[in-house]
């Protein structure tokens, strides 16, 4: 059993190696270590240096020798002469910027280890890949030869974090970067985020809400763009850029102008003296994203504008200084009438955005949300991705447990996020799946990736449920690589967190991979999504949004549920998928079973691909959700001497918050269906009528 343990430090080195075999294997190398680069006190490089030396000292105890020489980047472990006399290929191959060679060859005839890097960037995330490497690997590998460059250009955090110190859908304390409408400049919680973030390889942070309130909006303006400064400094010394979401409105938020419309020359103007003093104050500032248009926030429809327009306006004020506009497609009618079923939401982002393909300046990039509705349990993926092949496209996924149990309860999310960079969308052909799009190698994008909305706050273990904490080290690491198997990263972060071969790091990894299809057996069936409470999105109300504004309705009647999206007899929102997909998602005998209810309305009766009923289907699955959970914490309990006490009580805790809610779930589905439709359960298991 491991000391108390917060969790604060998360999955990098944090506990020195209890087995002295496994130190002295790693002595010969970790002694001595001589690194070529050019130091800079706050560069990438000076990053790499001090995590390197730290992660040692803090598994094995040894405090490495270091000489600095100025050269390219590159660390040689041991023998400092190994550069001398290594084969001469070593130093060869090239490496794109972010990439990195770890080398480890100790049966040749010059035993060598060596860590290179395409730029001091790519030797830090080679130096946390090495660290990766100690805490996942028992013994020393006597050869090894890893070159890695990310699959995805992009791979970028988004904090919904607002000055007051409060965090949109944050379920994890308040935000570590502001508090009282400041920014909290002397945090070593950044400064330790900023690890964390880079060592899995993310390489842009926004760090203000897309929905940019009063003081969000003074972000861009002399009183704060020094201290917008400092965190850009500190993101930029590991190798990552900063953003900020603005607010479309801010000409006339800030009392400068009385219009925000595109096409106004004044307007214009405003943005480039705007970008121009960003820019003298932040050289290396990233860009905007931008939400408007959508949710009641502002944008150029005001003006009769559309969103290229909007987009192109900030997109010409930073093209002189390299920025970058993410403008954000979540855009559909929020006031929506129930009664009214011609319109359906799924259809928006496509309906808006697909026409204007081409239109966009080539440093804006459209930010289209995995699915077409909003991060829920399930949803298809939005066909929106990939369909515009004049336009730069990421795809954005929400880390935050929104729709998923918000950090209370347990849900990995790499296994979905999976579903959708594994998705083959067709467009061009079989095999145009979305991580070939979003890595560019599709359209000619001159960018591209994913971004995804935090999970962080200043909570102890920085995302309120300890296991929260794999869902951000698995975004990094599949935005990184989405080869890696869901199972690999459940394995590594479990691993890295509770120690190599800890049977309780090996039951958390088990549980991970369940816990996706566990949520997802006791909310809403079959991914008709939305049966939650209205605004706050944790527990069960099945009718919460059914007569709301929101455009979020499941249609259940007497006789089924879900919604009609097919050509012939529905909103037609099929038909924006590529033949392949369309023809599949259009049948009613071809949709897979775990979408049909968002595509079609279907009978209680109805006979699913697995044999049941979909009535019977809605009861088992609610009671088998509920059962997962009763065993996982049986199994739980058996592991409390494995675990350090605090971080086991925790995890305990949020089990059982965790079954109670899944036996709300199942009490309220069930006896909402029975009610509904009538029909029992096979089983005769207890249904409130
Ligand atoms: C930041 C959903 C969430 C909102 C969020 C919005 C968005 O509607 O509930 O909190 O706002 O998505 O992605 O812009």
């Amino acid at each position: 059993m491991t000391q108390s343990s917060t969790g604060y430090a998360a999955w990098l080195p944090s506990e020195r190696w209890s087995d002295e075999a496994r130190i002295e294997s790693w002595r010969p190398l970790f002694e001595q270590i001589e690194a070529h680069m050019i130091l800079r006190h706050e560069g990438a490089g000076a990053s790499a240096l001090r995590e390197l030396i730290g992660g040692i000292q803090t598994l094995s105890g040894i405090s490495p020798r270091l000489t600095v020489k100025s050269g390219t980047p590159l660390l040689i472990f041991g023998d400092a002469q190994v550069s001398q006399k290594a084969p001469s290929d070593l130093q060869e191959i090239e490496l794109a910027e972010e990439a990195y060679a770890l080398q480890i060859d100790l049966e040749n005839s010059i035993p060598y280890a060596l860590i290179r890097g395409g730029s001091d960037v790519g030797l830090l995330h080679g130096v946390f890949a090495f660290l990766r490497l100690l805490g996942t690997q028992q013994s020393r590998p006597d050869k090894l030869h890893e070159i890695e460059a990310p699959h995805h250009p992009i791979r970028m955090i988004d904090q919904w974090d607002n000055m007051d110190g409060s965090v949109e859908r944050g379920y994890s304390g308040n935000s570590i970067f502001y508090r009282d409408n400041r920014i909290l400049l002397e945090s070593q919680r950044i400064a330790d985020y900023a690890r964390l973030l880079a060592s899995v390889g993310i390489n842009a942070i926004s760090i203000n809400n897309v929905n940019v309130h009063a003081a969000e909006t003074k972000l861009i303006t002399a009183d704060l763009l020094p201290d917008v400064k400092r965190l850009s400094d500190l993101f930029s010394s590991y190798g990552i850029k900063l953003f900020l979401s603005i607010n479309y409105a801010a000409p006339i938020e800030l009392r400068e102008l009385d219009t925000a419309d595109p096409l106004d020359a004044d307007v214009q103007q405003w943005w480039r003296d705007k970008a121009q003093e960003i820019y003298a104050a932040i050289p290396d500032f990233g860009g905007f994203v931008v939400k408007a248009d959508s949710e009641n926030r502002p944008g150029p429809f005001t003006y009769g504008r559309d969103h290229a327009d909007g987009a192109n306006l900030l997109a010409d004020a930073l093209a002189p200084f390299g920025g970058l506009v993410f403008w954000r497609c979540f855009v559909y009618d929020c006031h929506q009438d129930w009664r009214d079923r011609s319109t359906d939401r799924a259809r928006a982002a496509y309906d808006h955005f697909k026409p204007l393909d081409g239109k966009f300046r080539d440093n804006v990039i459209l930010q289209i949300k995995n699915g077409p509705m909003d991060f829920q349990v399930r949803e298809p993926i939005s066909p929106l991705f990939g369909a515009m092949p004049l336009t730069n496209q990421v795809m954005e996924f929400q880390i935050a447990q929104e729709y998923t149990g918000q950090q209370r309860d347990v849900c990995f999310l790499v296994p979905q996020w999976k579903t959708y960079l594994d998705f083959d969308t067709h467009l061009t052909g079989e095999g145009t799946t979305v991580k070939k799009i979003a890595a560019g190698q599709i359209h000619p994008f001159a960018q591209s990736g994913v971004a995804a909305v935090s999970n962080i706050g200043d909570d102890d273990n920085w995302t309120g449920h300890h296991l929260a904490q794999a869902n951000l080290y698995g975004f990094g690491r599949l935005a990184w690589n989405p080869e890696l198997s869901a199972e690999s990263i459940a394995a590594q972060w479990s691993a890295l967190t509770f120690g190599l071969l800890n049977p309780a790091a090996l039951f958390v990894e088990k549980l991970l991979m369940e816990s996706w299809s566990v949520y997802e057996s006791y909310a809403a069936p079959l991914s008709v999504g939305w049966m939650v409470q209205p605004h706050y999105h944790y527990a069960v109300d099945i009718d919460g949004y059914e007569y709301s504004k929101w455009g979020t309705y499941h249609f259940a009647d007497r006789d089924g549920v879900g919604i009609d999206r097919t050509i012939a007899t529905g909103t037609g929102y099929t038909g924006q998928y590529a033949a392949e997909n369309r023809d599949v998602y259009d049948s009613l005998e071809n949709c897979p079973d775990e979408v049909l209810l968002f595509f079609h309305h279907v009978p209680y009766t109805h006979i699913l691909k697995s044999g049941k009923t979909l009535i019977q289907h809605i009861y088992d699955s609610r009671f088998e959700g509920v059962a997962r959970i009763e065993r996982w914490i049986e199994q739980w309990k058996s592991l409390a001497s494995e675990v350090d006490p605090s971080r086991f009580e925790h995890i305990l805790r949020r089990l059982e918050g965790q079954l109670d809610n899944a036996k709300q779930w199942r009490d309220v589905v069930s006896t909402y269906f029975y009610r509904k439709s009538g029909i029992a359960d096979e089983h005769g298991r207890t249904i409130y009528g």
